[in-house]
C-alpha cells in the first residue's frame, strides 16, 4: 500500500506491562517500538492506545478467588480471560515504552478503565457494543483507511482489526511491527480471523 495523508497509524498497547519485564510480558514485545517509530514518521495521523486498568479490575485473576491466571471465566458480557493484575492507572507498568516516540500522536485512547468490564478492542469494549469513541473521532476527521501495529496480535489488536473491519473502515495489520501473547494457539486462530474478516496482513508497508 501507498500512504495517503487521510491514513491513520493506530498503535495498540506498547507498555511496559507487555514489554519483557512487564507484569504480562509478551514474548519481544519490545521488538514493535523500532518498527512503530518507523512507521509514525510516514503517517499524517498517529493514535496511540493505553490499556488502562483501575487496581481490582475484573479482568484480573486477583479480582477472583480461586481462579488462575490465563483461565477464562463466564462474564456477563461473555467469555473473559483472566490475566495477572497488569496496566493499573499511573504506574509504571502502565506507561508507554520509554523508547516509543508519542510526539506524534493526536489522540490517546484509554480503555479498560470501567472496573466490570475488559477493553481489547480501540473501538469497543469486550461487550463488543459500548463504543470508546474512536470510530466518531475518525469519522468527524474524515480518516477512512487503519493500519495497526502493536501489542498483543491475538487479543488487542486482533479485537481493534476485527472492529475497524466491521465499522466500515479499509484495515491493515503490520505483522513485523506485532506480537503475540500465543495462548493455546491464539496467535494462528487471531491471524485467520483477521484475515478471514477481509483485513489485510502485511509484513511491512514499502
Ligand atoms: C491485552 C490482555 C489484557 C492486549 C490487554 O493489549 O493485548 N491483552 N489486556
Ligand atoms: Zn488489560
Amino acid at each position: 500500500m501507498k500512504i495517503q495523508p487521510d491514513d491513520l497509524l493506530l498503535v495498540i498497547d506498547v507498555q511496559n506491562d507487555f514489554c519483557p519485564g512487564g507484569a504480562l510480558a509478551v514474548a519481544d514485545g519490545d521488538a514493535v517500538v523500532p518498527v512503530v517509530n518507523r512507521l509514525a514518521q510516514r503517517f499524517d495521523h498517529v493514535v496511540l492506545t493505553q490499556d488502562w486498568h483501575p487496581a481490582g479490575h475484573s479482568s484480573f485473576a486477583t479480582s477472583h478467588p480461586g481462579a488462575a491466571p490465563f483461565s477464562s471465566i463466564t462474564m456477563p458480557y461473555g467469555p473473559q480471560t483472566l490475566w495477572p493484575d497488569h496496566c493499573i492507572q499511573g504506574t509504571a507498568g502502565a506507561a508507554f515504552h520509554s523508547q516509543l516516540v508519542t510526539d506524534k500522536a493526536e489522540l490517546m485512547i484509554r480503555k479498560g478503565f470501567r472496573a466490570a468490564i475488559d477493553s481489547y478492542s480501540a473501538f469497543f469494549e469486550n461487550d463488543r457494543t459500548t463504543p470508546t469513541g474512536l470510530a466518531g473521532y475518525l469519522r468527524e476527521r474524515g480518516l477512512k483507511r487503519v493500519v495497526m501495529a502493536g501489542l498483543a496480535t491475538d487479543y488487542c489488536v486482533q479485537y481493534s482489526a476485527l472492529d475497524a473491519r466491521r465499522l466500515g473502515f479499509e484495515t491493515t495489520v503490520v505483522l513485523s511491527g506485532c506480537r503475540a501473547i500465543d495462548l493455546a494457539g491464539s496467535l494462528a486462530a487471531a491471524t485467520a480471523a483477521i484475515r478471514q474478516a477481509g483485513v489485510t496482513l502485511v509484513d511491512d508497508i514499502a
